[in-house]
């Protein structure tokens, strides 16, 4: 059941991928005038050197297979987007015993080079690390960071000169429940109270430790077991007291009740009332849609909500999730990568398990998928087109996604477990206009996250987005609203609906540019 729930949001692939790919009908002809979308790996000379390391042994513990998670964020102010990446941990100790399990933050030199500024910055971390989420959560105006993991969680406050304070004891987010670290994997920084502050909203997975961690499949040939050997744990919701704390607010807000076995995490306002309500992916268990009931709690309406729609408001309710394709496992994007004013899909791929060639059948390096919208409710299968990087097979695992370069197309950074991670520029052709929506809130939270914005193109074309940087898998995107115009050089409104209640209409607005605008 359900599937591609949401307007804006990329779920993880676990079960959006088999959705899309039933939704996808793939198309067996292209439409006219179509752009060409296409990747360019720029890792080689990016000075990027990343490589996930899970730390595995010959038992191939669940952890080994679900980490990887990638922030986009413009730490430093300068207008370009930094990357960051978590890292896993030696294993059964889970702690970054050598620097090849660093978590990693490289800084964008503008030029298409980057310098690892990890040390500098203090982010190498503690622990298995899962994912990020970035938002500025004290509204002072710079990114701040929290780093998900199996045994450790990690808050660090931005403090404006290139480093990072490690302030999680003092903050009162260390992911612990009943005084037991539950294994986080996702994160999302959103104002379910619609106060000003954000809140953050953990997804948490299953009930492993280094005791009782299963072994499955044959010895020497090890793979990852299912997650129904292991008991799900709820996840965590911390509201933002404003001064530096949180308060854990699971139980008050109805969100603990719900044991799943959460992995992705995505945010939007589904029904439109003015109050963002949260979507957990759990892995091969039924997902949860957490409607905010006016910031006073939630109620878990997963099962009586999936109607489920597009992007572009098309009803996909016939489609079926299709645990066939349980096994990949990666993040995914839904974004107008040719800036045609229809959004297309992404989908990092790997199969969970790194013995899974055991099987003929199963390859465990696979490539990752492109998925163009051909504007009539189906998307065709492009990445035989998309280039050499669409071909590259790795042990994909997070995706995060957003504008590089700043040149108006969605680039993606994708984690791969023994390979160097990949910095795919987005190189589509067609020649589209675009433009990118920077929202500073005043009375909202500072980064305006959970403002919903409706685009009118000189052409008519009507475009709704929401600003998040939630979304994909453990990771963290452009918290820049992106909308791809087609042949608009023109926008004729521009309305912004900000957490507050604010409703801010712009007119006549140029496209092709990064428009920062403040609540007024
Ligand atoms: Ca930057
Ligand atoms: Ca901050
Ligand atoms: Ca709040
Ligand atoms: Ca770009």
């Amino acid at each position: 059941m359900s599937a591609v729930p949401w307007p804006t949001a990329a779920l993880p692939v676990r079960s959006v991928l088999a959705c899309t790919l039933g939704a996808a009908l793939l198309a067996s002809s292209k439409p006219g005038e179509q752009s060409r979308i296409a990747f360019e790996n720029r890792q080689e000379q990016s000075g990027v050197t990343f490589v996930l390391n899970n730390g595995t042994t010959d038992d191939k513990p669940i952890i080994d297979s679900t980490l990887g998670g990638v922030a986009l964020l413009d730490y430093d102010n300068d207008g370009y987007l930094d990357v960051f990446f978590t890292n896993g941990a030696s294993v059964p100790g889970l702690n970054k015993s050598n620097p090849a399990f660093s978590n990693r933050l490289y800084h964008n030199n503008h030029d298409g080079t980057f310098t690892d500024v990890t040390e500098r910055a203090g982010v190498a971390g503690d622990g298995y690390s899962m994912g990020a989420a970035a938002a500025d959560y004290d509204n002072d105006g710079w990114t701040d960071l929290y780093v998900t993991g199996v045994n450790r969680n990690i808050l660090y406050h931005n403090n404006h000169d290139g480093t990072f304070t490690d302030v999680t004891q003092r903050a009162g987010v260390t992911g612990a429940s009943g005084g037991k670290k539950l294994w986080s994997v996702s994160a999302a920084w959103i104002d379910y109270d619609n106060d000003g502050l954000l809140d953050l909203f953990v997804t948490n997975y299953l009930d492993w430790s280094p005791e009782n961690s299963r072994v499955c499949g044959p010895p020497g040939k090890r793979l990852s077991c299912p997650p129904s050997l292991y008991k799900g744990e709820p996840n965590i919701l911390y509201h933002n007291n404003g001064d530096g704390t949180f308060t854990d607010v699971s139980t008050a807000t109805g969100i603990a009740k719900c044991i799943g076995k959460g992995m992705g995490v995505a945010i939007a306002d589904y029904d439109d009332d003015g109050w963002t309500d949260i979507f957990v992916a759990n892995d091969n268990e039924r997902n949860f849609l957490f409607k905010n009931r006016h910031g006073q709690g939630f109620d878990e309406v997963g099962v009586e909500s999936f109607v489920a729609y597009t992007d572009d408001g098309v009803p996909v309710s016939s489609m079926g999730v299709d645990f066939r394709d349980w096994s990949n496992n990666g993040g995914a994007g839904i974004y107008d990568f040719d800036n045609d004013g229809y959004k297309d899909l992404f989908s990092a791929n790997s199969h969970v398990s790194e013995n899974a060639d055991v099987n003929p059948q199963q390859q465990y390096r696979q490539p990752n998928g492109l998925f163009q919208n051909l504007r009539n409710a189906t998307f065709q299968d492009v990445s035989a087109e998309a280039g050499p990087a669409l071909r590259l097979r790795a042990a994909h695992r997070g995706a995060a996604f957003g504008d590089l370069n700043n040149d108006g197309k969605i680039d993606v950074v994708v984690s791969a477990i023994g390979s160097a991670a990949e910095l795919l520029y987005n190189t589509s052709t067609g020649g589209s206009h675009w433009i990118a929506i920077e929202t500073v809130g005043v009375k909202s939270n500072h980064d305006g996250i959970g403002t919903r914005i409706k685009l009118t193109g000189e052409s008519g074309l009507v475009q709704y987005n929401a600003v998040t940087t939630a979304g994909s898998y453990a990771s963290s995107s452009d918290k820049r609203a992106h909308f791809g115009l087609g042949h608009d050089f023109l926008i004729k409104e521009i309305e912004l609906r900000w957490p507050s209640g604010t409703l801010q209409i712009l007119r006549n607005i140029k496209a092709d540019q990064i428009l920062k605008v403040t609540e007024r």
